[in-house]
């Protein structure tokens, strides 16, 4: 085993400079029209002597076979990896077809491309591990306050499964099934067959986008919300209210907006940052400030009034009959007609008329481009509006959705060619309409959760939960209950699903502090994750690489097989394999949970898989014959479909080929709009609802915070406001910045962050406005902590004029290192900077937070050499 995992690492270590190299030249095509700022390595690393230059380059004979690249970015890319004596020696991409724009190669990025130096990673867990000071018994047996400081041991997985079934017994018999936590995984499931645990709910991607839209009328998601990427190319304008596909949605989705480019259309920008989408098409930018747009489309809609009668920009007829409460004469019955959307927006009743000028001092946009967007969305204009999740990623933003969908429908903008406004982010950026191709399910019986119907905490609230003892009952994400005040006394947070929760989850020094008050943390994980590191019990779990097989889909027009690459390494296990063992210690039949096997289950993914045609008809993807039935050893019958098993296994890819004019095309609300008397949308009223009873009183029963029944505008907790002492009179406060989060290319979230070429290729700076450095004496590249309300980290500098001043962006998901001496956070973990806020409907509002910069005087090890993170225990 040592001379195969030595083997194999050595291959995996391709030429460093190299590597480097191929990272510059892909920034440098990605930063046509700006250069990147600050990401790319600025020198070549000297190859260290530890690390052997083997040079794989050449060798090409070997088996080419599909690779998992399994992460939530939004892409689903081709990786296909060189296997050559059971030792992975290359990768490369999709060369299945010819590349067009139509008709795209599903080409993975740098992060694919280095998959192989994550999955064959020098810290890749071996072995199961304890905390040396951990003991069962719970209370002061657990030394909690150790987590995150203590030494580990390894231990046999006998032990492991013992320790944590014996405790599982134990909390439910002294404390009850309330006292477990558990993320949803498969150990959850035989938690529930053990009477259930406490589960959780956030509006994670989507913030307001979460609950909003299917009670207002807008699509939560670009499937259905945005119109096909062959008719964006129709449009004569797109606006972008903050989107950065060639970040944040990997793929092909900066492409497709590269062809709008080319056909013609004018591209325009609002967003605090001038990102590397904007740059590759060229498009004007209107800076505005983080987590304002509910301000900013108020002042376009009162711009939109304003211009009106002059220059018919309102599509009157499509609100008359699409929409309820825009005006007085269209109220819900019962409702105050004082309370519609254009009298609030007109200042009629509060005084305050919402103009350009009063959005622009919330916002920061000029009311001089406030009155150009009011021009570019009227009606005879062919627009695409879109936007990503990022700016309702805010507290007190309930209400943005259905302002955006205000905003369409006053230009009547949906239903049409070459119109659209909605949702263009993730798998689906760029891209609308409904899946082509797909998967089949597994068989597998879903296990209920027994509490979850009765219990269930709020992201917002998790980490106070667990550590002050209450929370608030409130239902679930898309399902509202008023909300109720419970006690709660967490004993066990078991973190067995792929969620990064301590580092992904807001308020993340409270999280630290929840961790450690419990009885026992146990985590599945690839790596000393933070979850791992919190812990008292790590177990170490396979990798995509090393399983069966399996279908992966992001965008709709193409579905991915991978296939197993390399055997088991090391003593690393499957989750379900894990959970098994620990179901039959607490007396419980895995027949239950898994009454198919892994390869019966995978088989009939294949058989029901469906791709569908020109005329909109499913069928069956897969050709199955008798001899793949035998040789699978599965149950089945041969079925004819439009690729054979085999084929696909081999190709690792089904894309449907896409041409303008062809049949796949979709308009978004084509029938509602038609139609809406015939095609009611699912609102109380079928129509767009621009005043929402239901919204408010579902919202406002929960308690976190009030809202109104039509979009108004509410300062979020920790937004620009709060960067002041004194607002009205201008004075800032202590801390004097907004700080976000961007989506960063280094990591999909928390993975790969702790890869060494990815490290070596984007540092993970914090981007600062030039001016506003300057006026801190901070220099490119100098240390600077980050202090917000609830935490401190460090970062080195990067300047740029690309982030607007008064804006500080922190790249998401680096793994907090914290220093337990200073309470500072050493890696720029976002997450120490955001508190466990509540507002709304419960919303994660992490796009905004409030900081303040300082010059630190102590030179940060470049990520790059910090040493991998291997405990002794796992040598
Ligand atoms: N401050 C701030 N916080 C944010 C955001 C932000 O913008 N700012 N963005 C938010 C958003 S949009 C999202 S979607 C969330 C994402 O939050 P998460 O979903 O928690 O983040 P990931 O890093 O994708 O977590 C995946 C985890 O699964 C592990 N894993 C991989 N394969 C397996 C497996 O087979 N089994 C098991 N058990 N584990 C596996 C990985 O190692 C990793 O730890 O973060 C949110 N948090
Ligand atoms: N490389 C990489 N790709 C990823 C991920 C990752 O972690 N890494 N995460 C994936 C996941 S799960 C998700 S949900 C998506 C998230 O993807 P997005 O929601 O697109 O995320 P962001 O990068 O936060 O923001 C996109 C753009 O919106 C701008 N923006 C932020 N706040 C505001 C605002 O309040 N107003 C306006 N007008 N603009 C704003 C940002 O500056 C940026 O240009 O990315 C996915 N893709
Ligand atoms: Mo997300």
């Amino acid at each position: 085993m040592a001379n195969y995992v030595e083997k194999v690492r050595q291959s995996s270590t391709m030429s460093r400079r190299g590597f480097v190299k191929a990272g510059a030249a892909a920034t440098a095509a990605l930063a046509v029209g700006g250069g990147l700022v600050g990401c790319a390595a600025k020198e070549k690393p000297e190859k260290k002597d530890d690390q052997p230059e083997v040079v794989t380059r050449n060798i090409t004979d070997g088996q080419w076979v599909t690779a998992a690249c399994w992460h939530n970015c939004g892409g689903r890319c081709l990786n296909k990896v060189l296997v050559k004596d059971g030792v992975v020696v290359r990768q490369k991409t999709d060369d299945t077809h010819e590349d067009s724009p139509d008709y795209p190669q599903q080409r993975a990025c740098v992060r694919g491309r280095a998959q192989r130096n994550h999955v064959l990673a020098a810290d890749r867990l071996k072995y199961p591990m304890k905390r040396k000071s951990w003991q069962p018994g719970g209370g002061e047996n657990a030394h909690g306050d150790l987590r995150g400081k203590d030494e580990w041991e390894r231990i046999s997985w006998d032990q492991a499964y013992d320790y944590i079934a014996d405790e599982v017994k134990r909390i439910v018999d002294q404390h009850g099934n309330r006292a477990l936590f558990a993320d949803g995984g498969e150990v959850s499931k035989f938690l529930s067959l053990y009477g259930g645990y406490i589960g959780h709910w956030g509006t994670t991607s989507r913030g307001a986008w979460t609950y909003t839209p299917g009670v207002v009328g807008i699509s939560p998601q670009p499937d259905e919300g945005i119109n096909d990427r062959l008719d964006m190319r129709n449009s004569d304008t797109v606006v972008m209210f903050g989107t950065n596909p060639a970040w944040s949605s990997a793929g092909n989705p900066a492409y497709h907006l590269l062809q709008i480019k080319k056909a013609g259309a004018k591209l325009v920008a609002v967003d605090p940052f001038y990102n590397d989408s904007y740059a590759l098409v060229d498009a004007e930018w209107i800076p505005c400030r983080p987590s304002t747009d509910m301000a900013l489309f108020l002042g376009i809609a009162n711009a939109m009034l304003e211009m009106d009668a002059e220059k018919q920009l309102i599509d009157w007829d499509y609100l008359n009959t699409h929409t309820v409460g825009f005006d007085a004469d269209h109220m819900p019955e019962g409702e105050d007609p004082q309370g519609n959307f254009k009298d609030y927006v007109l200042g009629t009743y509060d005084g305050t008329p919402k103009t350009p000028e009063w959005a622009s001092n919330i916002c920061g946009a000029s009311p001089e481009n406030i009155r150009y967007l009011a021009e570019l969305v009227g009606k005879d204009n062919k627009v695409s509006i879109l936007l990503a999740w990022a700016s309702a990623r805010t507290h007190n933003a309930d209400c943005l959705p259905q302002l955006v969908m205000t905003l369409g429908a006053m230009g009547g903008h949906f239903g049409k060619s070459g119109h659209m406004c909605g949702l263009s982010c993730h798998s689906r950026s760029f891209s609308g309409g409904a899946y082509l191709v797909g998967a089949g399910k597994d068989g597998l019986p879903s296990i209920k959760n027994p509490l979850a119907g009765t219990e269930n905490i709020n992201d917002t609230e998790l980490w106070n939960a667990i550590a002050d003892g209450s929370y608030t009952y409130a239902g679930a994400s898309t399902k509202k209950v008023p909300g109720e005040a419970r006690d709660v006394d967490i004993k066990l947070i078991y973190h067995d699903s792929m969620n990064a929760k301590l580092q992904t989850i807001e308020g993340q020094t409270k999280g630290i502090e929840a961790h450690r008050k419990v009885d026992l943390v146990v985590t599945h994980s690839l790596f000393m994750t933070t979850n791992a590191n919190y812990s008292d019990i790590v177990l170490p779990i396979e990798s995509y690489w090393e399983k069966e097989g399996g279908f992966l889909q992001g965008n709709r027009e193409a579905l991915i097989y991978h296939s197993k690459v390399i055997d088991r390494m090391y003593e690393c296990l499957s989750d379900e394999e894990i959970a098994t063992e620990i179901g039959k210690r607490l007396g419980l039949d895995p027949q239950e949970v898994y009454p198919i096997d892994v390869k019966q289950r995978l088989f009939n993914q294949f058989v029901d898989a469906y791709v569908v045609n020109e005329a909109g008809e499913k069928g069956k993807l897969v050709t199955i014959t008798a001899d793949d039935i035998a040789e699978w050893g599965c149950e089945g019958e041969p079925q004819e479909g439009a690729i054979a098993m085999k084929e696909l296994i081999e190709t690792g890819i089904y894309q449907i080929p896409r041409s303008e004019g062809d049949g796949y095309g979709s308009i978004a609300y084509e029938k509602f709009v038609a139609d809406p008397v015939a095609n009611p949308l699912e609102t109380a009223s079928g129509k767009q609802e621009i005043y929402s009873k239901t919204l408010r009183d579902s919202i406002n029963a929960i308690g976190y915070s009030k809202i109104e029944a039509i979009p108004t505008y509410i300062p979020p907790q920790e937004g620009y406001e709060a960067t002041f002492k004194d607002f009205a009179g201008g004075v800032k406060g202590d801390y004097p910045f907004q700080l976000y989060n961007p989506h960063y290319l280094r990591r999909s979230h928390t993975v790969f962050d702790n890869v060494s070429w990815l490290r070596e290729t984007w540092h993970n700076p914090v981007f600062l406005n030039a001016e506003d450095a300057k006026a801190k004496g901070i220099a490119d590249g100098d240390t600077v902590l980050l202090t917000s309300p609830h935490g401190k980290c460090l970062r080195v500098a990067s300047l740029s004029n690309r982030f607007i001043p008064g804006v500080v962006g922190l790249p998401h998901g680096a793994w907090v290192d914290m220093d337990e001496s200073t309470g500072i956070d050493r890696a720029g973990s976002d997450n120490i900077l955001t508190g466990q806020i509540q507002s709304g409907q419960g919303v994660s509002g992490w796009n905004t937070c409030i900081c303040n910069i300082e010059k630190y005087n102590e030179a940060l090890t470049p990520d790059a050499e910090l040493p991998a993170r291997i405990p002794a225990a796992q040598n």
